[in-house]
């Protein structure tokens, strides 16, 4: 863990350095450039050799696809705990998607004319679950069910498999609850290249939707264009802003929570109260060591992880806007003030009570949201991403005679007379 003080020399350095932007490293791009020149030429061959080269699983084509009966096998198989967890889960994400569905509209402009937007789910979006050293069950939740509540008739699935060929049966359970219609077993930046451009087994998406590593994230950027794609959702990250309100102990757990990701999370704490960094660094070693996952906690506890002692939590708020994490956790009295400082996180958790693995699991927003910085310029997953928006225009007679001279005069200047044409023939 590295702990800087406002106090110490090394401050303006360790605060300047939290502002970053997210971009991909020259070797992530080549293999993915790579990646999609191969699936572009070759299909199904070229997916199938990559998955057994990245995860040493040997598939046939037909093998790729989880069959609609091993969907519904795997839900019958989950145990009744697990069914109402994702039941519920499930509900919250649904009523909080519906509520974010933009809805038609349409408006009289000054000449008169009708002009409003209707809107229409994408026909077929592809959603990424992450493999990794955990299934991300919730991460099923967090694509497809939103994709469902917004009226997609087709979401196709991929996500990695086991060296065996096998995906993990809760994660399946959670893909047939949240109205997967597709599962395909192939997970790296192979999977977006196949959504992207198809292949013989599997029919291209028009966008592609959810967290993965650096090759998936790199592979989406390079696919923007052929299909849009939601945000850029990397390694998980949290940085938690607080005054001596906040329970040191629910903080380092939070932390904990974070660390547990593994590989490139991060963890950042920011508070203006001396007493409490130290209750926390304390908190943080105590409750490390009970942990299970520790060969994933270490590297991020050694690199991943910094508390800071700012000057204030106004300079705090400053410093979580230019590192844009995609949770940030604020607990202070002062709410009302600090609140509205905040510009750039993907969620806010709000309180001592609000742990962020709530959001992770069940809350209702998307968990998937912008990391790496990318809070700078993307919002995280909402309903309305599945949507198609489409403007609608509707002149009469009259509105037509009332536009007449305003494309009369611009058409002057553009040079354009057969648009000032389209317009006088219809005037007169
Ligand atoms: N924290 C992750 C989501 C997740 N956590 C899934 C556990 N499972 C990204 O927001
Ligand atoms: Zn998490």
């Amino acid at each position: 863990m590295k702990i800087i003080r406002h106090t110490d020399p090394g401050y303006p350095a360790a605060a300047s350095a939290l502002n970053r932007r997210a971009e991909a490293s020259d070797s992530v791009r080549e293999v993915v450039s790579g990646v999609i020149k191969a699936v572009r030429e070759r299909g199904d061959a070229a997916v199938l050799e990559l998955v057994e080269k990245f995860d040493g699983a040997k598939l046939t084509a037909a093998q790729m696809r989880v069959s609609q009966s091993e969907l519904d096998a795997a839900w019958d198989a989950a145990d009744a705990t697990l069914k109402a967890a994702l039941e519920s889960s499930q509900r919250n994400v649904a009523a909080f998607a519906k509520r974010s569905l933009r809805q038609e509209w349409s408006f009289k402009n000054e000449q008169g004319a009708t002009v409003g937007e209707i809107y229409h789910p994408f026909e077929r979006v592809g959603c990424y679950v992450p493999g990794g050293t955990a299934p991300l069950v919730s991460t099923s939740i967090m694509t497809v069910a939103i994709a469902a509540a917004a009226g997609v008739p087709e979401i196709v699935v991929c996500t990695p498999c086991g060296r065996d060929g096998t995906v993990n049966l809760g994660l399946l359970a959670a893909l047939k609850l949240a109205g997967a219609t597709e599962v395909y077993k192939i997970g790296g930046s192979q999977a977006i290249a196949a959504l992207a451009f198809g292949t013989e087994t599997i029919r291209p998406v028009t966008k592609i939707f959810g967290p993965g590593n650096s090759y998936v994230v790199e592979a989406k950027r390079q696919a923007f264009g052929v299909v849009s794609i939601d945000l850029l959702p990397g390694p998980s990250e949290v940085l938690i802003l607080a005054d001596k309100s906040g329970n040191p102990a629910f903080i380092a757990a939070d932390i904990l929570a974070q660390a547990e990701h593994g590989k490139d999370s991060m963890a950042g704490f920011l508070t203006d109260d001396a007493a409490l960094l130290d209750a926390v660094v304390a908190q943080v070693a105590e409750q490390s060591a009970t942990l299970s996952r520790q060969a994933q906690l270490a590297p991020v506890l050694e690199k991943g992880v910094f508390l800071m002692l700012v000057p204030s939590l106004e300079e705090g708020a400053r410093l979580a806007n230019d590192f844009a994490p995609e949770h940030l956790t604020l607990i202070t009295t002062r709410e009302q003030d600090i609140l509205p400082l905040i510009r750039t996180a993907g969620a806010i958790f709000l309180g001592n009570y609000s742990p962020v693995a709530v959001g992770d699991f069940l809350a209702g927003p998307s968990h998937t949201l912008p990391t790496g910085g990318s809070g700078k310029s993307f919002p995280g997953i909402t309903a309305d991403m599945f949507q198609r928006r489409t403007s609608i225009i509707r002149l009469d007679r009259e509105s037509c005679a009332k536009s007449e001279p305003v494309v009369r005069a611009i058409s002057a200047v553009e040079g354009l007379d057969a648009h000032a044409r389209s317009v006088s023939i219809r005037s007169v």
